[in-house]
């Protein structure tokens, strides 16, 4: 074993080399991995009793693409170009060993070799589009000459991951070895190679199944209608389309070229930018400053949860999902069975999708005990609360459940809004008490708000982030102040959006700007989507506001069939002339002259005031970094990916521009437009605040 660099070696078994890539966590293919795949890959060529050569990684995967962060940076080391030439245009048979997940330029590293082998656990992938780019080291060029133009479409615009048996399936691998043999199998394979003379295959002359495709634009055409919905405001597919009509169309050469280009053009737009922050910032937010990586977690083997409605039951979905026994307690029995009949109605409906198989569904139900009685709980190592939005009522369970949960459970409420301190202040254990905060539908959304009380001990934190991470989602650690970090800036721009359509927008103004922004309804739509009902009574209801007056009407939102929005059977919105009614009434009322107001206006005071409060939870320490308070937005409100998040979106359009205008709010129309003073110290240091 002789090294060609710090993370690479060369090794021998009789006439095959072993060219073996070491550069942890996942042998991101940085310039200093180029470099010694470069080399050892010409130095074993170069070697006459060399026959075939084997690329391989230690650690726990294959090259997983290229190093993110190294992105808009400038370039060194070797070129792809320069890879392709010692690999795919190598004199001696190259095969690419696999295990782990072989993603973007790592697949596409593994595609200019003349043959892969994998184990049966490995995964391929070309994700780039989630990272606003697009494949760039020639996998719009390679995989539809392997698996044709529409599986090729379909791998890169999806960016999902496939697997190994799908690889060998649709010829992207040449065989599978044995589980945890992969050197063995790959010497194995390239023992073969060489006993029966097999010459370099070069995916680049395999032209079949691009020409199975040339003349046949509509192919392209039905893809750009089946995606068009799903990339909405994105702009990388696009060029992911082209690059593999091109692919099509073009001699392989001028398509690399192209590809190229497109790549290097997507590199520096806001959009990719935006997307490969957002990478870095789902993977900061299990970093817990003063909670240490090795602290000791609690055992989850049997979690409880309280209420059986909507939230209740997809909780439960999600432990159930994970193979973790819930026992699940409703106050009636009525209720009960409801509860637990929409749980199984939810995996009906996922059978029929076809994404699980019926049999799942009988294992997750049998994980499923109903009860009664709190008294059930008692040997949980977690219960989380999911009753009726009320203080009262939450600490009324929250006594009784301190009295009845085992010593070193866990106890969660998943309040919204409600402050966690005085909910574990009735119990003689507030060091066990916590936040859980999911989002509906909440076996679907990834989010899950961590609310760390004042008291919660630092192995309840650590256990409920990594809880978090087994059940699929999304942990972000924020602290307690009415609403946590989502609400709390939602409320900002729900308050906004009510006021402009008294001044003189209307509902489905609002909405269509916040939409053409790119989140997948605007505050309106939403309200009408969750009921205008929601904390309304109509014994103290007193037509003191729009929602008010359009719930008096039974007008409470999509499920009375109107609301801000009239709906047509299949629930289209359409805006209502009653609406423009009420509130031209209304304001003429209140005394307010209505003014037009332009859509910038309108995306400023929605938008503005959230970076604002934003900066006040930050300030506040109700959350570590900018980035947290990004990662819920995107995972939790639908803020779109290639905008960053609130808090990138303002660095990106100038914190001193969201300075400067929320003080001319503040003069013209009030104090609750005035800057954070952390926002004023950002601008005035010329920082960002995603450097904080
Ligand atoms: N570059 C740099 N760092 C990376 C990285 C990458 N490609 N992938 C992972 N990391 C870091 C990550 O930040 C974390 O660091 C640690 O590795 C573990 O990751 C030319 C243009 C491989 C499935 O998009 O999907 O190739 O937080 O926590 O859950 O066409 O990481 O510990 O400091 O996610 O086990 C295409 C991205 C790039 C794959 C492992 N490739 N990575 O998941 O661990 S674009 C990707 C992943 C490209 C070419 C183009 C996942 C993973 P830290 P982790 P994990």
């Amino acid at each position: 074993m002789t090294a060609v660099n710090s993370v690479t070696d060369l090794s021998r078994a009789g006439e095959i080399a072993v060219v073996t890539i070491n550069s942890p966590p996942v042998n991101a293919l940085s310039a200093d991995v180029r470099n010694g795949l470069r080399d050892g890959v010409a130095k074993a060529a170069a070697a006459p009793e060399v026959k075939a050569i084997v690329v391989i990684c230690a650690g726990r995967t294959f090259i997983a693409g290229a190093d993110i962060a190294e992105f808009g940076k400038p370039p060194r080391g070797a070129t792809l170009l320069e890879l392709q030439g010692v690999l795919e245009g190598g004199p001696k048979p190259i095969i690419a060993a696999i295990h782990g997940t072989a993603l973007g330029g790592g697949f596409e590293i593994a595609l200019m070799c003349h043959y892969r082998v994998a184990v049966p656990s490995a995964k391929f992938g070309l994700p780039e589009i989630k990272l606003g780019l697009i494949p760039g080291a020639g996998g719009t060029q390679r995989l539809p000459r392997l698996t044709g133009v529409e599986k090729a479409l379909d791998i890169i615009l999806s960016g999902a991951p496939f697997s190994a048996q799908e690889a060998l399936q649709w010829g992207v691998v040449d065989a599978l070895v044995e589980e945890g043999q992969l050197r063995e199998g790959a010497l194995g394979f390239a023992r073969k190679v060489i006993d029966t003379h097999m010459l370099p295959r070069k995916i680049r002359d395999l032209n079949e199944k691009i020409e199975a495709a040339r003349g046949h634009p509509e192919i392209f055409e039905k893809v750009r209608r089946d995606y068009a919905k799903k990339f909405r405001g994105f702009e990388a597919w696009q060029s992911a389309l082209r690059a593999v009509q091109v692919a099509v169309d073009l001699p392989f050469d001028e398509g690399m070229k192209l590809e190229r280009q497109a790549f290097l053009d997507l590199i520096p737009t806001e959009q990719s930018r935006a997307q490969r922050y957002v990478f870095f910032a789902e993977r900061k937010v299990w970093k817990i400053a003063d909670v240490p990586e090795d602290i000791p977690v609690l055992p989850i083997r049997k979690v409880g949860v309280i209420g059986a409605g909507t939230m209740g039951g997809g909780i439960s979905m999600n432990f159930l999902n994970a193979g973790i026994p819930v026992t699940i307690v409703e106050a009636e029995q009525d209720a009960l069975e409801r509860g637990v009949a929409t749980i199984r109605r939810n995996y009906d409906n996922t059978v029929k999708k076809g994404r699980m198989a019926a049999a799942d569904v009988e294992t997750r139900m049998r994980l499923l005990s109903p009860g009664l009685d709190l008294g059930v709980l008692s040997d949980c190592d977690l219960v989380i609360e999911a009753v009726y939005e009320d203080m009262a009522i939450k600490q009324d369970v929250f006594r009784k459940l301190d009295r009845i949960a085992k010593k070193d459970a866990i106890l969660a409420s998943n309040t919204s809004y409600l402050n966690i301190d005085e909910i574990a202040g009735v119990t003689g254990r507030p060091e066990s008490v916590l936040g859980m905060h999911f989002f509906s539908p909440a076996n679907v959304m990834r989010l899950l708000e961590v609310v760390r009380g004042a008291k919660t001990a630092k192995p309840m934190i650590a256990t409920a982030m990594q809880l978090a991470r087994k059940i699929g989602k999304i942990g972000v650690l924020v602290g307690v102040c009415h609403g946590f970090v989502g609400n709390r800036m939602l409320h900002q721009r729900q308050r906004e959006a009510q006021k402009l359509i008294l001044e003189g927008a209307m509902p489905w103004d609002v909405d269509r700007v916040i939409y053409d922004f790119g989140l997948p309804m605007g505050p309106f739509a939403m309200s009408d989507l969750a009921g205008l009902d929601i904390g309304w009574s109509k014994a103290t209801s007193k037509s003191s506001t729009i929602r008010e007056i359009l719930c008096e009407m039974d007008r409470r939102g999509q499920k009375t069939g109107a609301g801000y929005y009239d709906y047509d059977e299949a629930r289209h919105a359409k805006p209502s002339a009653l609406v423009e009614k009420i509130i031209l009434d209304f304001a003429a009322e209140q005394g307010i002259k209505r003014r037009p107001i332009a859509d910038d206006e309108i995306l400023a005071r929605c938008i503005y005031p959230m970076i604002n409060e934003g900066a006040k939870i930050l300030e506040e320490g109700k959350a570590q970094r900018a980035s947290d308070i990004d990662v819920v937005w995107i995972n939790g409100y639908g803020w779109p990916v290639y905008r960053g998040g609130p808090m990138f979106y303002a660095d990106l359009i100038g914190p001193e521009k969201v300075l400067t205008k929320l003080k001319q709010f503040e003069v013209t129309m009030g104090a609750e437009f005035k800057p954070a003073p952390l926002l004023e110290g950002v601008v005035a240091e010329k920082k960002r605040l995603q450097d904080l």
